[in-house]
């Protein structure tokens, strides 16, 4: 950015104080086959301008289940949210930051540890009710969706579940209502709703995969005690 245009820029103008904050985050970005490049704010990797020119960054996307029920945790994104305000979404999303933790790639432990650092962060989930093993990585997923002509999303997004018993503590600045579903209170509020009140990721992680993924586990959890750990 040349010396001088930086008062040119309203992108961040009239947004939340602490949103504005984390648009400092160092996200990493990548290149198409989901290699580290460099690391980038958060702000310069959800500007569309960027994003048009191939701006590439990695992100992740959990869904909480609860072992007794087997329902899905939904939250809806606060309106201080600068990207996709007001909108249902899966339990949490979020970006692994360019640190030395979240940058390692075996076994996805750095975005393991992003999400388990988020769900705190946006949930209130104590971190040893999500421990990093628990995550069962499904599939990654590239994606770009613009959120409005300034803002929106390009991603190589890891689809982690997660079953767990959990306690929440919202944070208002990032959610402000949530919700458990089974998949038949999915289907109809997604029926019931305007296709606009879901992010985009959400809705294709929804009509792609979830509903195959959530049977079985939903299967195996019925079928659990039968010569498991669980009948000891
Ligand atoms: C970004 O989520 C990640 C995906 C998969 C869209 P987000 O906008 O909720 O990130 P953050 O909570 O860090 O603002
Ligand atoms: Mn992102």
């Amino acid at each position: 950015q040349p010396v001088g245009s930086i008062s040119l820029d309203s992108s961040l103008a009239g947004h939340d104080e602490e949103q504005i904050r984390l648009m400092e985050e160092r996200c990493i970005v990548l290149d198409r086959e989901d290699r580290y490049l460099r690391d980038g704010s958060k702000k310069e990797c959800h500007l569309m301008t960027n994003i048009n020119q191939g701006l590439l960054h990695r992100a992740f996307s959990v869904f909480l289940f609860d072992p007794i029920s087997g329902k899905l945790l939904l939250q809806r994104r606060a309106l201080e949210k600068i990207t996709f305000p007001n909108m249902w979404t899966n339990t949490c999303c979020s970006h692994p930051l360019a640190i030395k933790g979240e940058l390692e790639e075996a076994e996805q432990i750095g975005v393991r540890r992003a999400a388990q650092r988020k769900l705190e962060h946006e949930l209130g989930i104590p971190a040893d009710q999500v421990p990093v093993d628990e995550f069962q990585y499904l599939t990654r997923i590239h994606y770009l969706a613009p959120a409005n002509s300034i803002w929106g999303e390009h991603e190589i997004d890891y689809i982690l579940f997660i079953t767990a018993s959990v306690t929440l503590k919202p944070n208002p600045n990032e959610i402000c209502d949530h919700k458990w579903v089974s998949p038949e209170e999915l289907k109809s509020l997604m029926t019931e709703l305007d296709p606009e009140a879901f992010t985009p990721w959400f809705k294709l992680i929804v009509e792609r995969f979830l509903f195959p993924w959530w049977s079985e586990l939903l299967n195996n959890r019925t079928t659990k005690p039968v010569g498991s750990a669980a009948a000891a």
